[in-house]
């Protein structure tokens, strides 16, 4: 059971609050934003939706926002951080390339929860949307998981089968699907990208199996999990070691577009106030 976020609970951040829609943006504006989307997203439930305004979406200030969170940190201050940037679309040739489990992004097909990167020694702990254009039917809405919601869900015995670092995303390495406690907790999980890695001779015990399959009807009724269109301008970011996303169907012919933005940012993984290393 999906809950549908009424628009008022909803985590949402309004870039009006720093300057109007067509204003100028100061460094320092930038800055202010960074910083609060930063202590936001340190805090549960690690996700929320920056609400723009602009139709169209201005995705250099995304880029920049995005680049100043990167490098708000002792040890990235300075340097440019590597962003990588896709559109998300229906594209009929992307998504019928075999093997790449990337590709579910490009069909219409609803995507189940996951983190993005899975396979990634360490994913991309920031991870936006921006959407430009949604789907006109209704189609393609965001779903969101945080991992202490769904550890309030989950029996004890499967917790701690989870949290073994023994699940194959990629080749030989093996990794835990949740590890951390408390206000450090975090999770790991694509099953599409687990059943890749096991296609190619990866092993795991029937147990293990079957607890990915007891999450999977976890997460398919959690009562936490929330559901919810993006509007024009308005972008999801989330701390992808700390939620899970996905999104329901959509028509084969949808135009939905939006665009994805993956980063490391090492200041939302930290206990320290960034305000002083981007003023
Ligand atoms: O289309 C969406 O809303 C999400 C797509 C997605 O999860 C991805 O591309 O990683
Ligand atoms: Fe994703």
């Amino acid at each position: 059971m999906l809950s549908k976020y009424s628009t008022q609970t909803m985590p949402k951040l309004h870039l009006a609050q720093f300057v109007a829609p067509t204003g100028e943006r100061s460094t320092e504006t930038t800055n202010k934003i960074a910083a609060e989307l930063i202590a936001q997203l340190k805090a549960p439930p690690h996700w929320l939706v920056l609400v723009t305004e602009q139709n169209p979406i201005d995705l250099d200030m995304i880029v920049n926002i995005l680049t100043t969170i990167g490098q708000c940190d002792a040890t990235t201050v300075g340097k440019l951080p590597r962003i990588s940037k896709t559109k998300i679309r229906v594209d009929s040739q992307q998504s019928a390339r075999q093997g790449k489990v990337t590709r579910y992004s490009r069909t219409p097909d609803a995507l189940p929860l996951h983190t993005d990167c899975s396979n990634k020694a360490v994913p991309p702990n920031l991870v936006a949307f921006a959407m430009e254009r949604p789907d006109p039917q209704g189609g393609g809405e965001s779903v969101i998981l945080s991992a202490a919601d769904l550890v309030h869900e989950l029996p004890a015995d499967l917790v701690s089968l989870l949290r073994q670092p023994v699940f194959p995303f990629v080749g030989e390495k093996k990794y835990p699907i949740l590890q951390g406690q408390g206000d450090d907790l975090r999770i790991r999980y694509y099953r599409n990208q687990i059943d890749s890695a096991l296609g190619e001779q990866c092993i795991l015990s029937d147990q293990l199996r079957e607890a990915l399959d007891e999450l999977e009807r976890y997460l398919a009724l959690s009562q936490r999990s929330v559901r919810f269109a993006l509007q024009p301008g308005e972008v999801l970011i989330m701390d992808n070691q700390r939620v899970l996303h996905g999104r329901s169907a959509m028509p084969a012919d949808s135009p939905r577009l939006m665009h994805r933005f993956r980063l490391s940012a090492p200041a939302l993984s930290k206990h320290r106030d960034c305000a002083t290393s981007i003023s």
